[in-house]
């Protein structure tokens, strides 16, 4: 705790009663009374909803259960008020704060808590997108986007769209049980959305895939596993890396994820791993990369998913703020998703 309280010494105060809807969305019976009810066509587009999971046992390194309340207290709520975005938070889920023990003759590490967690994340989501808001995963790991992606994935279905995956990230997040090195869940998360992984996590959601690689975006990447390149390119994954992004320019990387995305779907999740920045501007990670995004290549991408598509979900994740001395990078996160959401 104090080293949190420490951390935040330098953050702007938090608004006072800043969270206006509560509700539990993982509690045994949904309270939804407070959120009001629209459509699509009434302004969803600036409509969003908060959900933390406060959870980092996906992580090797601890200290991401904290950030959906640092990331609060950091500002997140007021710009995006200030702005006329219709803004509900629903608090967060309740995860299962234990770790369970390594399933004999497995490489998975705490499959069942994260396997709660999502079933939550889904569920909350869910309901987000059926009272027309578009929901804001405040991670967290980032193994809690299983369960938001394939709620995004589900409800784009419901409406005859398909959904498209901007996923942003210094790792390629596409390990299998295969080939993980260390058995951390957040390091597969979109290999088990794109279809391969443990069972309680691929299916999730309503379809199986939950997304089609092909309709997915890798962007930022420096850091992939052995193998992991492998996985990438079997699950048809676009993947544009650091190594790429240099080759053709910033400009061109961007223009290009827009176009495949646009070129294959109706409307797009955002999957924002703050480790996509560089560590000299997002230093409070567990998995730090060099060579990273800077903050004005990381703003001219999401303003370019912003001009381009129907943003329906989005998700922030690996802010540790155990990690995060002056909070520089739960700030940086803040003024980021700002960006992507504002007016
Ligand atoms: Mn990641």
């Amino acid at each position: 705790m104090s080293m949190i309280s420490h951390g935040l010494g330098s953050l702007p105060s938090a608004a006072p009663a800043a969270v206006p809807d509560h509700w539990n969305p993982g509690g045994p019976s949904l309270r939804v009374g407070g959120l009001p009810r629209h459509g699509k066509d009434q302004g969803a587009h600036r409509s969003i909803c908060v959900i933390g999971a406060p959870f980092g046992h996906g992580a090797g390194v601890a200290g991401t259960e904290l950030a959906p309340e640092v990331l609060r207290r950091a500002g997140l709520h007021g710009p995006l008020r200030r702005n006329g975005v219709r803004l509900a938070d629903a608090g967060d889920i309740s995860p299962r704060q234990f770790r369970d023990s390594m399933v004999q003759g497995r490489k998975i590490r705490n499959l069942a808590a994260v396997t709660h967690v999502n079933r939550r994340v889904y569920a909350a989501s869910m309901e987000a997108h059926a009272r027309g808001f578009r929901p804001l995963v405040l991670g967290g790991d980032h193994s809690v986007v299983v369960g938001s992606i394939a709620a995004a994935a589900d409800h784009a279905r419901l409406h005859g769209e398909s959904l498209g995956v901007l996923w942003i990230d210094a790792h390629g997040d596409m390990n299998s049980e295969e080939t993980t090195p260390t058995g951390n869940l957040h390091g597969m998360g979109l290999s088990c959305l794109t279809g391969r992984g443990p069972e309680e996590l691929t299916r999730i959601g309503k379809f199986h895939p939950a997304i089609a690689g092909g309709q997915t975006v890798l962007f930022g990447v420096r850091d992939l596993d052995r193998g992991e390149d492998a996985n990438i390119e079997a699950a048809g994954v676009e993947l544009l890396d650091m190594p790429r992004i240099l080759r053709v320019g910033m400009a061109n990387a961007i223009a290009h994820a827009m176009d495949y995305l646009a070129a294959r779907c109706d409307r797009l999740h955002v999957s924002l791993d703050i480790d996509a920045l560089d560590p000299s501007v997002a230093p409070g990670v567990g998995t730090p990369a060099s060579g990273g995004l800077r903050m004005d290549e990381a703003a001219r991408l999401l303003a370019a998913a912003r001009s381009r598509f129907e943003i329906s979900s989005l998700d922030l994740v690996e802010v540790n703020p155990a990690l995060d001395a002056g909070g520089v990078t739960a700030r940086a996160a803040c003024n980021l998703l700002h960006l992507l959401l504002d007016g």
